[in-house]
């Protein structure tokens, strides 16, 4: 293992006090019915951070009431937008005020840089209540003529109680890409975090509070995907659900939606995204377009570019530059400023990415460097690049969700375009080109819910976010999120003796 580039220590800076381990429910941190609790791991040291309040079903259940109450009498959806806008704004200033403690949190939680989410992940969350805040009182309907004498509008109406349930690899960003438009149009809710990332989204709930969320529209239970996640997709007193997660989750609860009150389902399920590069690209910006894509957040992001595709012009030099910079990137503690790299979330992940290399290894590809853990304490792995891949190989087909890069060698601009729809997914793409034309043809040929050209990763609140084919279907982010939280109702009353 690469030691010389690891770095591990506690005294980057002062780790926060955990202070939020309940449930959050009707405005109180309260246990879980049963009394159990779960223990939330440091990636870094596979310690424990904490034990949190396990919600199960019965959990569940309050919270949909307390949700339900403040739905069906309650004052948010009924109060003025302007008055809803102006408490998430309020929110969204409290997140910036207490900024270090939860980006800190994430960090010990997850594993994530923590400069990342200081000056990245969680001023962009920030920024999406602040949009959503800015769309609550310009949700409108139609006029509408009929068919005749008629006149009808449309009135957008809140869903009612939505259910939310997140994953662990980017905690503020999945919390706030669902819970801003879902309170902009009027719905309460009850959210799941994932079981390896609690805590943030406990302490946004006591922000909530502080901003003056009425109590009931917003409750949060941490719990397991089997009975607290289940309960939720099942649960006959909501109205929608909107998951981001795996693609096998992804169908149960879908499965559960249909079975139980046919509530609409929204889903985000990962990838297996394409990046092209073209012979007329500069080398160094696809070289670092490429790290970054795949080794940002260890490579547990959903539109990680895992499949690097490189015309046979530049190849040999791209190639030879990618390693070179993989080799000099440094794993180490999150809170080490030096470090462009932390462990990965959870062992399970851990493991999984292990066994993909040493799957990749057998299939044949040519492992050009990393492959091994780093150190044996903590979750951290090499940065790893496999040349030689061939489409039908696994580690080229399945989302790793690690710092995992498959890289292939096309010729011509048809080839590159079917290689990279040669997937069950459909997330993202990215192309690097000079050529406007090539970029046109490309971005309009891929299968895929965002083409990011001569960038990655880029987005904005008002970008919406989602995937084609088994990556899920519905939009995260800018105005199209909204209507997975609203309802059209369709008002319709004659005209007499109308003039036209
Ligand atoms: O996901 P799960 P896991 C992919 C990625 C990763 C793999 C497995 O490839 O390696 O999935 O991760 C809740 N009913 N992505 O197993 O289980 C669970 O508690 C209702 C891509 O951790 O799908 C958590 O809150 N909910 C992805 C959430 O679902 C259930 C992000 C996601 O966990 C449930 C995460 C059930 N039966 C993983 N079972 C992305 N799209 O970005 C679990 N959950």
């Amino acid at each position: 293992p690469s030691d010389s580039n690891h770095t591990h220590n506690n005294s980057f800076l002062k780790m926060p006090t955990i202070k939020f381990t309940k449930l959050f429910i009707n405005g109180h941190f309260v246990d879980s019915i049963s009394g159990r609790t779960f223990e939330t791991i440091d990636p870094r040291t596979e310690e424990v951070i904490a034990r949190v309040s396990e919600g199960d079903r019965e959990d569940i259940d309050v919270a949909v009431e307390a949700a339900r109450e403040a739905f069906d009498r309650g004052p948010w959806p009924r109060m003025a937008a302007s008055e809803r806008a102006k408490i998430m704004m309020k929110w969204a200033d409290l997140i910036d005020e207490n900024i270090e403690e939860v980006a800190a949190l994430d960090s010990l939680d997850g594993g994530k840089l923590y400069f990342f989410n200081k000056f990245a992940e969680i001023p962009s969350a920030a920024n999406a209540l602040r949009y959503y805040a800015g769309a609550a009182d310009k949700i409108h309907g139609q006029v509408l003529k009929g068919n005749g004498n008629f006149h009808a509008y449309t009135l957008m109406e809140p869903i009612g109680v939505v259910g939310h349930i997140i994953p662990w690899n980017a905690p503020s960003h999945s919390f706030f890409i669902k819970v801003s438009p879902s309170l902009a149009a009027g719905c309460t809710m009850v959210l799941k975090p994932a079981e390896q990332t609690p805590l943030s989204a406990l302490f946004y709930a006591h922000l909530a509070k502080l901003a003056g969320i009425p109590d009931g529209v917003l409750n949060v239970v941490p719990g397991f995907g089997s009975t607290a996640g289940a309960a939720i997709s099942s649960h006959m007193g909501i109205d929608a659900v909107s998951f981001t997660g795996s693609v096998e989750v992804g169908r149960e609860v879908m499965q559960a939606a249909a079975r139980s009150n046919l509530k609409p389902v929204s889903l985000e399920l990962g990838g297996k995204s394409p990046l092209i590069i073209f012979d007329d690209a500069d080398i160094d910006q696809a070289v670092e377009l490429a790290l970054i894509g795949i080794m940002s957040n260890k490579g547990e992001v959903c539109v990680a570019s895992s499949r690097v595709y490189v015309q046979e012009g530049i190849y040999d030099e791209f190639e030879k530059k990618l390693v070179e910079k993989a080799k000099a990137w440094v794993v180490g503690d999150p809170f080490d400023p030096k470090s462009q790299q932390g462990p990965q979330t959870n062992k399970n992940q851990l493991e999984k990415i292990l066994s993909y290399i040493e799957h990749g290894k057998r299939e044949g590809a040519t492992l050009l460097t990393g492959g091994n853990r780093v150190g044996n304490k903590g979750y951290y792995i090499e940065p790893t690049i496999f040349s030689d891949v061939k489409e039908d190989m696994v580690i080229a087909q399945e989302e790793i969700f690690g710092p995992v890069l498959a890289l292939m060698k096309f010729k011509t601009i048809e080839e590159a375009i079917k290689s990279a729809n040669n997937t069950k997914y459909g997330l993202a793409a990215g192309i690097i080109t000079n050529s406007l034309d090539t970029s046109n043809t490309v971005s309009r040929s891929i299968r895929a819910g965002i083409v990011w050209i001569n960038c990655y990763f880029t987005v904005g609140s008002d970008v919406p976010f989602g995937g084609y084919k088994m990556s899920g279907f519905g939009r995260d982010l800018g105005l199209e999120a909204l209507h997975k939280y609203l309802q059209i109702k369709s008002v319709v009353t004659p005209i007499h003796n109308s003039p036209w």
